[in-house]
């Protein structure tokens, strides 16, 4: 079974970074319980959900996606576009060398962030993004392509993470809502969702996809291409320009 890193919300969640939203009154009870429910989407079928060490100081913390990307047997720590948000990655540590994966780090003066890091079968798409800049994108290409990956860059402007704006569904088909995706060109096949909150799927097996439940017409459009749909409200995390691929990492198949 899949194995799968979180890490609970602090209750300082609505301090957390803020780029293109307002600020709005965040329920750090709410937050909790959805996180919970989030998580059960995925031991109710059997994942190996392991727990990281809290991390309450740190406002982000739960947005364990942004500190690690995992390429096979090895992770790649990444050193995060925001100050704010830099002491989130050795904990993180912690947890994905207990899963025995090989880790490299992304250094000073690279930035990256997981949420800039698209993986479609042996290509990933980075976001050139506010957080992720090209020190941290040659960074990983050094590490991935004598891996066999290969890396694209890709413009990010409109949104905060390359994944705020743009996922893939189990066949590869890459999704976005078009009015966040700066070019939806750059990708082989795109299919455009009509919600900015659909634009996010975990892909929990080749049938099935995890999403926000604020998409109900995009839901219906997988429902539509033979999809399995499961939803879980992540309304505390979206103001806070989270979403559900954030929530977690998967480093083990
Ligand atoms: C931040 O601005 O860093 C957090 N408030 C949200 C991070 C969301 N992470 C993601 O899209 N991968």
């Amino acid at each position: 079974m899949p194995r799968l890193l979180v890490r609970r919300p602090s209750p300082r969640l609505a301090d957390g970074e803020l780029t293109h939203l307002d600020r709005v009154p965040v329920d750090a009870d709410l937050a909790l319980a959805q996180w919970r429910a989030y998580v059960d989407a995925f031991r109710s079928r059997g994942w190996d959900v392991v727990e990281i060490e809290p991390a309450d100081a740190q406002p982000d913390g739960v947005f364990v996606e942004d500190a690690v990307v995992v390429f096979g047997d090895l992770a790649v720590l990444c050193r995060a576009g925001a100050g704010s948000r830099r002491g989130e990655a050795e904990t993180v540590r912690a947890g994905v060398t207990a899963s025995g994966i090989e880790t490299a780090d992304i250094v000073e003066p690279g930035t990256l962030d997981g949420g800039d890091v698209l993986k479609v079968g042996r290509v990933v798409y980075v976001g050139a993004s506010a957080r992720t800049n090209a020190d941290g994108i040659a960074q990983l290409r050094a590490l991935l392509e004598p891996r066999g990956w290969e890396v694209r860059e890709i413009p990010v402007t409109k949104v905060l993470h390359l994944k705020s704006g743009v996922t893939a569904l189990p066949d590869g088909t890459v999704i976005g809502y078009e009015p966040l995706v700066d070019d939806p060109a750059l990708f082989p096949a795109f299919a455009g969702v009509p919600e900015e909150h659909g634009t996010a799927v975990v892909v929990l097996d080749e049938h099935t996809v995890l999403m926000s439940s604020d998409a109900p017409e995009t839901a219906d459009a997988h429902r539509a291409r033979g999809l399995d749909v499961v939803t879980v409200d992540v309304s505390e995390f979206e103001k806070l320009e989270g979403c559900v691929t954030c929530l977690s990492v998967r480093v083990r198949d």
